[in-house]
């Protein structure tokens, strides 16, 4: 290997130590007969010191170095309380694996900020930026932290198609594929998939997958391509069973984040505060009446700037809203049997963003085929989820919720495109 250590992995108490590092020429400075190389690795820095004297032919090397370059350097660790973190490396050898032409496609020296879309054109030079790295290491972190709740509470890791023939989600986000003879779509959720996964026995499932909608506006918080994190659960008494599952998983995954991810946080300066559990749950109708105190008149669903404003009204940065009228949620959502005109539905909100939505789910052929009808949809279509709850289906539920919000609310950041490595959006096929 070219590399015995990631710069962070280098002491003040390996002084003496042989080492072996590797990574890109971040910044060089030539001093008279001194001169310093600063290393980049994906974990931070470490300073290579060359002294003209002690080591003149390799002394040379810098003049043939440019910025951004690959190198892997063989030295000796020294402890020096000049250096950063009190350590340097004094080389034997550098070897130059691939040399950085010049001018760079745009800078990351920190001197200058670059527009977002200067940096999505050049993703691969963004991302060596530490601030950059930050946000998909952190991302790493939830998805891990995720996979750890779930499967300790016994819910298994499956994938289902993403070529359809049928959405769930209204036919306006619906991306078409051209299917050999056939229309087909991407799939916008394994909504269905899931569902039909309840009438198998495998009655807790889970899916970290992406996931498409043909999104026709730019928002700072819209993608066509995203990753749905989504669970589905047999045998619940009602949609408080997911709502827990789901209340508890966030706040491991926060635990996990600041356990395992504390020297990425600190990169963004963030101050990360995990969140208690019950989350507030208000209903529909409570979120109307506290809106209505900030002037906002709320019909049957809640619009961006409704989600904004009960963000400002909210003590916690999470809530539940539950109780949606049941014409506004999708046909597979259970109707509430007291008031049909409600449903037994959730959105999870944080820092006045949706994350999530979810409820208990109609499980009962018959009603279901009714809400269907009701909502315009042909049954014929989708007889190959219908068929899953002909022949035996417990009672569940679910939700699904964006990986790319979750990690741009916890970190702050302005745009959810921040939290996708090459983000596709209306205008943005390439790279
Ligand atoms: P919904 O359509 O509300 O529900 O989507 C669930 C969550 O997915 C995220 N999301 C998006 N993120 C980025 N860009 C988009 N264009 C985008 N669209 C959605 C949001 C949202 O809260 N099948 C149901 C879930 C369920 O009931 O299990 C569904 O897809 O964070």
């Amino acid at each position: 290997m070219k590399r015995t250590h990631y710069s962070r992995q280098i002491t003040k108490g390996m002084d003496g130590q042989r080492v072996k590092v590797a990574g890109w020429v971040s910044n060089l400075r030539k001093l008279g007969s001194i001169a310093f190389i600063k290393l980049r690795d994906r974990e931070g820095f470490i300073q290579i010191t060359l002294v003209k004297n002690k080591m003149p032919e390799l002394f040379n090397i810098i003049d043939e170095l440019t910025i951004e370059s690959v190198i892997s350097v063989d030295g000796i660790v020294k402890a020096n309380e000049q250096a950063p973190n009190g350590v340097e490396v004094l080389p034997e050898n550098i070897e130059i694996l691939s040399k950085a032409e010049t001018p760079l496609p745009m800078d990351i020296s920190g001197k200058i900020e670059s527009e977002l879309e200067t940096r999505l054109n050049a993703r691969f030079m963004d991302l060596r930026q530490p601030k950059v790295e930050a946000v998909f290491m952190i991302r790493d972190g939830v998805l891990t932290a995720i996979r750890e709740y779930l499967e300790d509470q016994g819910f298994i890791e499956i994938h289902t198609p993403k070529i359809v023939a049928a959405g769930a989600e209204g036919g306006a986000t619906l991306f078409p594929v051209k299917y050999f003879e056939k229309d087909a779509y991407l799939n916008q959720s394994p909504q269905l998939f899931k569902q039909i996964m309840m009438s198998t026995g495998l009655d807790r499932v889970y899916e970290i997958a992406p996931a498409f909608r043909a999104e026709p506006s730019a928002t700072t918080r819209h993608l066509s391509e995203f990753t749905s994190f989504d669970f589905e659960m047999a045998f619940i008494d009602s949609q408080e069973d997911v709502m827990k599952t789901l209340e508890n998983c966030i706040v491991h995954v926060f635990n996990h984040v600041k356990k395992h991810e504390q020297d990425f946080l600190d990169v963004l300066g963030i101050e990360l505060e995990v969140p208690k559990t019950p989350f507030k749950r208000i209903t529909f109708e409570e979120a109307k009446g506290l809106l209505k105190t900030k002037g906002k008149i709320v019909v049957d669903d809640l619009d961006t700037e409704a989600e904004r404003l009960l963000g400002t009204v909210m003590e916690e940065p999470f809530y539940f809203i539950t109780g949606f009228p049941s014409d506004t949620k999708p046909f597979y959502i259970m109707e509430d049997e007291d008031n049909p005109t409600l449903s037994y539905s959730f959105d999870l909100d944080y820092k006045g963003v949706e994350m999530a939505s979810g409820g208990q789910r109609e499980h009962r052929y018959g009603k279901l085929i009714e809400r269907m009808k009701r909502f315009g949809l042909n049954p014929a279509d989708f007889s190959f989820y219908l068929n899953a709850f002909k022949y035996g289906m417990p009672p569940h539920g679910g939700m699904g919720l964006g990986i790319e919000r979750l990690v741009q609310k916890m970190l702050n950041l302005g745009n959810v495109r921040e939290t996708v490595l090459f983000p596709r959006d209306k205008t943005r096929l390439v790279p």
